[in-house]
């Protein structure tokens, strides 16, 4: 078994003392969100044998079509986090409205809400591409007692107390932080057991792979063409790799891992990008962050930013830090 054979299950409880106010809240959140991971993933690994693949025949708030297994994703994180009565409210990429939930003492007394993007990269399931799931952690903003409202979820990215996500793989992995670096852990399926398979996790500070949908290259900015070209070029280090799988959590993982760059920017047909600033773009830059890389929306840091809307979409590139800054360089010389 990898490193000592330590569980996600003991690693949690040995980090529950870095929190200062920690009353164990949050270990049981995380704990909650492992465990319907698992079940998310058994359905997953199922795909093509039962009838669980391609659409479920509605649309969510974004006028895409919902697949069948991100229902179920959608309803298995939502009822583990209800039923076990530790989060005052969620809001999801599948939901259009957050959803309150009460405590224990049926008294709004819990302090998180989470947000989350139940099955991300979606449309590979169909095509047997690694999909995952995205969650953001932050502490409430209106008193204890009190049902949650909007301004709980509209934080920025800084105020983020975890976040994670987990990609049903080749391997089933797990990586979250809580602000004191990033640690990920795989999935053994025989014994359906988290180990820590990758501790301390960093983004090499440069990198050779460049991840962007290309056939958007027309629409892109100035900016962004410009970097394209830069990414190509005969000179130094260059050309780097062109790698995109369109499942933000395998390409900013893979990234993590070898050192590159992720970038779904704007374009003339999407302004504001795809990615949604709460559930996709803040966990991730918080990921990143942590693991000693960068995310921006092209010209600023995407954790400073204030969010409006629970669907916001934003510019997002992400990746190794100097190749981050270089995209950044390139924008704002444009
Ligand atoms: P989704 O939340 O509808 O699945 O969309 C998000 C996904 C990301 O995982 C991925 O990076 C991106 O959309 C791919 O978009 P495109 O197909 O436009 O390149
Ligand atoms: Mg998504």
């Amino acid at each position: 078994m990898p490193h000592k054979s330590l569980t996600l299950g003991e690693f949690i409880i040995e980090k529950q003392g870095d929190f200062p106010y920690a009353n164990g809240e949050l270990s049981r959140l995380i704990n909650s969100i492992r465990l319907a991971a698992k079940v998310v993933n058994h359905e997953v690994n199922k795909a093509g044998l039962v009838d669980i693949t391609g659409a479920a025949g509605e649309t969510n708030v974004q006028g895409e079509a919902q697949q069948k297994l991100d229902v179920f994703a959608n309803k298995t994180f939502i009822n583990s986090l209800i039923n076990r009565e530790i989060v005052c409210g969620i809001a999801s990429e599948e939901n259009d409205e957050f959803i309150t939930i009460k405590g224990q003492n049926k008294d709004h007394s819990n302090k998180y809400v989470l947000l989350m993007d139940p099955l991300d990269g979606s449309s590979n399931i169909d095509v047997n591409i690694s999909v995952g799931t995205i969650f953001s952690i932050y502490r409430r903003v209106t008193p204890v007692g009190t049902p949650v409202s909007m301004e709980d979820f509209l934080q920025p990215g800084n105020l983020q107390v975890a976040a994670g996500y987990i990609i049903y793989g080749t391997s089933t992995i797990l990586v979250y932080t809580t602000g004191n670096g990033v640690n990920g852990f795989s999935l053994s399926p025989a014994l359906g057991t988290y180990y820590l398979s990758h501790p301390e996790m960093t983004f090499p500070e440069d990198g050779h792979i460049y991840s962007v949908n290309e056939g958007h290259y027309l629409q892109f900015p100035q900016g962004i063409k410009n970097y394209i070209k830069y990414c190509q070029e005969e000179k130094e280090d260059r050309p780097y790799t062109s790698r995109y799988l369109g499942s933000l959590v395998s390409d900013i993982h893979r990234n993590m891992i070898r050192g590159g760059v992720y970038m779904y920017s704007s374009s003339s047909k999407l302004p504001d990008g795809k990615l949604r600033l709460l559930y996709e773009c803040n966990p991730i830059a918080f990921i990143a962050e942590q693991a000693g890389g960068a995310a921006s929306d092209g010209y600023k840091r995407i954790l400073d930013i204030k969010p409006t809307e629970l669907h916001q979409r934003i510019p997002f590139i992400c990746g190794s830090k100097n190749m981050v800054k270089k995209v950044e360089d390139f924008m704002s010389k444009s």
